[in-house]
């Protein structure tokens, strides 16, 4: 059975989400948030820089959440929660999945890091203060692609929506998902009351 190394409020509830939208047997192997055990020699051996999510799928070990939600997509979705490949929409879709991660992730991984979990000796308060600049910028740019929309892609909720959710979910914890994004409030509130965000959020 798939195994999805997860510990909690991380990246890794993208994973658990997506399964349980697309109805996918799981078993969760939980890890705290703690470099005893994300830095352990056997997680290590999973993931070499220590990270989650990971999966172990009867074997194949995979890292980094956007390419386990574009895999299990292709293996279990069968045309669900992805518009069809190789059209305009799905290029969207591809877009707003990575910009997730790979955009969005990255003042928010700042703050993260220079606003709670660095010890404070080793925060740099001028790193947290432009991250914060950053991820309001990119706060309106999904709040203005979501005018009129009730998810990132459109009328459905798609894979995108998994992994936009949890960029979200940190904007909602760091104080920056205010009343000055409507859209984006009002999307993640969507989002949050999904079954399958409750139980990746548990
Ligand atoms: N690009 C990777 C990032 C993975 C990542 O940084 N995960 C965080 C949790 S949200 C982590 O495990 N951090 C622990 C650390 O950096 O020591 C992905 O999308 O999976």
């Amino acid at each position: 059975m798939l195994k999805i190394y997860h510990a909690k409020n991380t990246r890794s509830l993208r994973i658990v989400w997506l399964c349980e939208e697309l109805g996918i047997p799981y078993e969760i192997q939980t890890l705290n948030f703690t470099p005893a055990d994300l830095q352990s020699e056997a997680y290590l051996a999973v993931h070499p820089l220590g990270k989650v999510p990971s999966i172990d799928d009867d074997g194949l070990i995979l890292n980094e959440s956007g390419a386990i939600v574009q895999y299990l997509l292709a293996k279990h979705g069968n045309g669900r929660l992805e518009p069809k490949p190789g059209t305009a929409g799905h290029g969207r879709f591809l877009h707003w999945l990575h910009f997730a991660e790979a955009t969005f992730m990255v003042p928010l991984g700042n703050i993260a890091q220079h606003a709670f979990i660095r010890p404070e000796d080793q925060r740099i308060p001028q790193v947290a203060a432009e991250a914060q600049v950053a991820a309001r910028k990119m706060l309106s740019i999904v709040d203005r692609e979501l005018a009129g929309k009730d998810f990132i892609c459109g009328p459905d909720f798609t894979a995108a929506d998994t992994m936009m959710g949890y960029s979200l979910h940190l904007c909602k914890m760091f104080g920056l998902l205010t009343d000055d994004y409507p859209n984006a409030s009002a999307y993640f509130a969507r989002l949050a009351a999904r079954p399958g965000f409750r139980k990746a959020t548990a």
